[in-house]
């Protein structure tokens, strides 16, 4: 029976070390104060509730003879290469060791602490899925980090179609597009997205879909954009999963409150200027909701509404990192030349900031 402190020496090892690994992501890449306390505690529990029969374990400790570590290097089983892999592999590794302590205690008559790991390892799953969101939170703020959001409308595009303006968009670089379309019919819209879809996916190019959630599901978009009347942010989330991103338009602090508070990814602020795209929209919020997005909202905004080369460089001056333009662009006779122009004056104007901020 003294064997089985090698087995428990050697999973309360395994289970500590996937732990670590864990915590250490938790608390150096994701920053994530609460969740890396959590393991951290979790962790010392562990290896508290072993102390008592730390000496049995160390002395039935033989790792130069483990006939498992040749079999471990030859497998090779244990390769990653997303973050993804590396989380489930390390929640993987601390539940089984978990499971493997608590039926040896069994054995060894210590039926109360055998109930003490079981304990962790159903706290452990409950951390697990707080991880999971974590790291589709990063995953989606990547897809969000851009300077210029764009959105469709074909009645302002010149007579180009839908598709056509997205092909422009891409071609020019653009990173974040929205199908954001009024008038046509369901089915329509959908073989659109469909297409859209298909041609973002190909680019790397973030795909939004305005307002019909069932679309962007159907066609696995990367996100859907919601309005202050439709569905709470909340049930569209039971809808559409973690890993979707949920856009929400705002036009004032508290709106922007409610929507961070309900789990949005990113919030539209504006209108900023008067806009006649939308047909809708309130009055322009101006630039003081924007300035206060700025100092205030911690998730990605967008900055829209009426917002054209002319005007574009007050936005940016005021802080805004992501900007959205619907008519400017698709309504250019020449997109890309437009974007490129458009571009260069963001690059300018930031550059211009910064050095006033050196000063
Ligand atoms: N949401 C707030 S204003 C707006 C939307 C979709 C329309 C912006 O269009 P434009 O042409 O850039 O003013
Ligand atoms: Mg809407």
């Amino acid at each position: 029976m003294d064997k089985l402190f090698r087995i428990i020496d050697a999973n309360v090892n395994r289970a500590s070390e996937g732990i670590r690994v864990l915590e250490d992501l938790a608390r150096f890449y994701y920053d994530h104060k609460e969740i890396s306390e959590k393991l951290k505690k979790l962790r010392h529990g562990i290896r508290k509730g072993m102390m008592s029969c730390l000496p049995q374990c160390i002395a039935e400790r033989d790792s130069a003879d483990d006939v498992g570590v040749q079999t471990s290097k030859e497998l090779k089983l244990d390769d990653k290469s997303t973050l993804f892999e590396l989380i489930t592999a390390n929640f993987k590794r601390l539940q089984e060791a978990l499971r493997v302590i608590e039926e040896n205690l069994k054995l060894l008559g210590e039926y109360e602490k055998s109930k003490e790991y079981e304990d962790f390892r159903f706290y452990s799953y409950a951390v697990e899925k707080e991880f999971y969101r974590l790291n589709a939170i990063a995953d989606k703020r990547k897809k969000l980090e851009t300077d210029l959001y764009c959105l469709t409308a074909e009645e302002y595009s010149k007579g180009r179609s839908n598709l056509d303006v997205v092909k422009a968009l891409i071609k020019s670089g653009i990173k974040i597009i929205q199908y954001r379309e009024k008038d046509k019919k369901l089915l329509e819209k959908y073989r659109e997205c469909t297409e859209i879809r298909a041609l973002t996916q190909t680019a790397g190019v973030t795909f939004i879909v305005n307002d019909d959630i069932h679309i962007a599901m159907l066609v696995k978009a990367d996100g859907v954009h919601i309005g202050q009347d439709d569905l709470p942010v909340e049930k569209v989330r039971e809808l559409v999963g973690e890993e979707m991103i949920i856009g929400v338009s705002t036009h004032s602090p508290e709106q922007a409150k409610a929507a961070i508070a309900a789990g949005a990814d990113y919030i539209g602020v504006g209108p900023v200027f008067k806009t006649f795209t939308k047909k809708d929209v309130c009055d322009p919020v101006g630039l003081e909701y924007l300035e206060y997005a700025v100092k205030n909202v911690d998730i990605p905004f967008v900055a829209i509404g009426g917002i054209k080369e002319h005007n574009l460089s007050e936005v940016v001056s005021k802080g805004a990192k992501c900007i959205a333009m619907v008519t400017e662009i698709v309504g250019a006779d020449n997109i890309e030349e437009k974007i490129i122009s458009i571009r260069n004056q963001i690059r300018n104007r930031n550059e211009m900031e910064n050095k006033k901020g050196d000063i």
